[in-house]
């Protein structure tokens, strides 16, 4: 089905950029919203549309980064090293069906289908930046739902004081895990407050559709404080930890990358400035901000703590 001929219909070319957004979110809150936001869109899309999703806090009303921009221009070393990789290489990758273990220090360790894990959760979208340490950055409207609403289910215990995260290990569907790029599979990990804390979510889609495989899906993290390499897609187990756990990339470069990887424009990393940033789309570089942008909220998670030290 496509209404994409009709002029009232095409978005951000015909109406301006913030009346489209206004009446995207409009749009999102009412029934038939969910299928007229859907047929609204000004591209083609591949992944099913995602229905119920109301819009979350915490969302940035900067211009968003384009959806091919979005699903072309990705770092996903499993689907290969280089941007344009993951999208061209995602087509053996199979997301259904998909299963996470819950394990380590928690009253309800278990195996659960994706389903059953998203089912209980409302879906938010959550306009946030997304800023890599190589000094490129997006606004991407995720679809998802906190994780710690998601974490509480599992019944953490008193030593739970890390949450750490693997991504699926299938070299047969992801050419990247064939070379030794890095040390498969990749990990990830939050201390347990910055995992519980409200900004931290799971996502399970953006730009109101199902993550394509280049985006992490079937779930990914996103952390939008953090350097994005932090936000680690496709995950397969979640286990809760009493000891700090080794992550992917601080294993691989421990003086580069570190476990905090909070975004820091007063940070340098070895070998390049982390002051500035470009915007997928804009010319000019921008100013890196302190937490991404998100300050207000998370300064306060860090209190006391070397930023320098703990990078
Ligand atoms: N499993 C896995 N997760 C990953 C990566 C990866 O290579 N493998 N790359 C990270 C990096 S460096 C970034 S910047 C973001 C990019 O997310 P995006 O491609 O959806 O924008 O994913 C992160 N999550
Ligand atoms: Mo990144």
């Amino acid at each position: 089905m496509s209404l994409r001929w009709l002029p009232s219909l095409r978005g951000s070319e015909v109406t301006d950029r913030r009346l489209y957004l206004d009446r995207r979110r409009f749009l999102a809150t009412t029934a038939a919203g969910v299928l007229l936001s859907a047929v609204a869109s000004t591209r083609s899309s591949r992944a099913a549309p995602l229905s119920g999703v109301v819009p979350g806090p915490f969302s940035t009303d900067e211009e968003q980064t384009p959806f091919s921009d979005v699903t072309t221009y990705n770092n996903f070393y499993e689907l290969g090293p280089d941007k344009d990789d993951p999208a061209k290489n995602a087509g053996r990758f199979r997301v259904r069906p998909w299963s996470v273990a819950i394990e380590g220090e928690c009253a309800k360790p278990g195996v659960i289908a994706y389903e059953d894990l998203i089912r209980p959760h409302r879906l938010e979208e959550r306009v946030y930046r997304l800023r890599c340490v190589e000094g490129w950055s997006m606004v991407i409207p995720w679809v998802g739902m906190p994780l710690a609403k998601v974490l509480e289910r599992f019944e953490p215990n008193s030593r739970a004081k890390f949450v750490e995260f693997t991504t699926i290990y299938a070299p047969d569907q992801l050419p990247g895990q064939r070379l030794p790029l890095l040390n498969w599979p990749y990990r990830e990990a939050l201390r347990m407050d910055e995992a519980m804390h409200p900004l931290t979510i799971f996502a399970v889609g953006l730009y109101g559709e199902e993550l394509l495989p280049q985006n992490g899906a079937p779930i990914r993290l996103v952390v939008p404080w953090k350097y994005g390499f932090k936000s680690i897609k496709s995950i397969v187990s979640i286990r809760f930890r009493e000891d700090q756990p080794v992550t992917t990339w601080s294993q691989a470069a421990p003086s580069e990358y570190g476990f905090y990887a909070n975004v820091n424009p007063n940070v340098d990393h070895p070998r390049w400035s982390q002051a500035k940033e470009r915007r997928i789309g804009e010319f000019f570089r921008r100013e890196t901000l302190m937490f991404n942008g998100y300050a207000d909220q998370v300064a306060g998670l860090y209190a006391g703590m070397d930023l320098a030290r703990h990078y």
